[in-house]
């Protein structure tokens, strides 16, 4: 049902319906979902962070988050859409249900959420957030140059005009510092890190930072291939570019082994711009990829 609670989850919506949207799903799915606050934004709104999974005790989580750059719209799409299959699914989908039953999910819809207004009313092709920078003109900050994994050493700039610019710090972004310090404090519950991007068709893990592997790379290898029939896989760095500062290798080294960003549809054509008709084929291959690790995290990860 694709209007479960009356949203439309084929077209992009702006802020202010996904945000109704979060109170509303959890709302009618109690059983299944809640929603709390995990920060607030440079302009004031606030992140919202809905958890999903049956209630129980001693449960491993996996935190997936959408929308660090304003642009990739098909991002906040899929996690729209994850929630709406999760609890559509759940009681009939017997892989779902067992999910749900021992796992809970952490579902961020969208992180940057001032750089995606920005995006549905000033410009389209914004990426950043829009926060200020002291002795320059320029706004924004790249969340995904502003973590604490080789910040700025490579890959980023320092320049705050530029599209990559790291910040001023660390965590310079009240976004990116929410999204930290939920994590840290979750960090003996959460076994997956999933971070949702566009555009390129691949599937990335650690590190992006460095050419060195990480420690589990076959295992990621392995985990990351039933998707590469599809999508591309690889480390950051060897697959799609040396980029320092990224979410994905500072969960990893915050201990969270299975870490992974995903680079949806398409390969270029449409780019940021994807077309609504392919939010549905989109999302489908992606909960697949998304389902088949987290039934992994759940029979091997300790
Ligand atoms: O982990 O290596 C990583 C992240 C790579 C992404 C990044 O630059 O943050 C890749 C880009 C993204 O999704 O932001 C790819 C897109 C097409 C871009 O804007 O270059
Ligand atoms: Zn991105």
């Amino acid at each position: 049902n694709v209007r479960a609670t009356g949203h439309n989850y084929e077209k992009y919506n702006n802020w202010e319906t996904i945000a109704a949207w979060t109170a509303d799903i959890a709302a009618q799915n109690a059983n299944l979902v809640s929603r709390t606050q995990i920060g607030t934004t440079f302009q004031g709104r606030p992140i919202y962070l809905l958890k999903v999974g049956k209630s129980g005790s001693n449960k491993k989580a996996i935190f997936m988050d959408c929308g660090f750059h304003a642009r990739e719209w098909i991002s906040p799409a899929f996690c729209q859409w994850f929630v709406k299959e999760a609890v559509s699914t759940y009681g009939s989908d017997t892989l779902m249900t067992r999910l749900l039953n021992n796992l809970d999910f952490y579902i961020l819809p969208v992180l940057n959420i001032d750089g995606y207004v920005y995006t549905w009313t000033s410009y389209r092709m914004w990426r950043k957030t829009r926060s200020t920078n002291s002795g320059s003109s320029c706004i924004g900050t790249d969340p995904n140059r502003n973590f604490n994994a080789g910040w700025c050493s490579v890959g980023a700039s320092k320049k705050p005009c530029d599209d990559t610019y790291c910040g001023s710090a660390p965590e310079s972004e009240k976004e990116t510092k929410a999204l930290a310090d939920f994590i840290r404090k979750n960090l003996s519950t959460i076994k997956a890190y999933l971070t949702i991007h566009s555009y390129s068709q691949m599937l990335l893990f650690p590190y992006s930072y460095t050419y060195s592997a990480p420690e589990n790379y076959a295992e990621l290898v392995k985990l990351a291939s039933l998707y590469g029939t599809k999508y591309t896989f690889g480390s950051g760095a060897s697959t799609i570019y040396l980029a320092a500062g990224g979410s994905d290798d500072w969960a990893y080294d915050q201990g969270i082994k299975y870490s992974f960003t995903f680079e949806l549809r398409d390969t270029g054509r449409y780019g940021f711009a994807l077309p609504e008709s392919q939010i549905k084929p989109t999302s489908e291959e992606t909960l697949k990829a998304d389902k088949y690790i987290a039934n992994y995290i759940l029979s091997y990860a300790l």
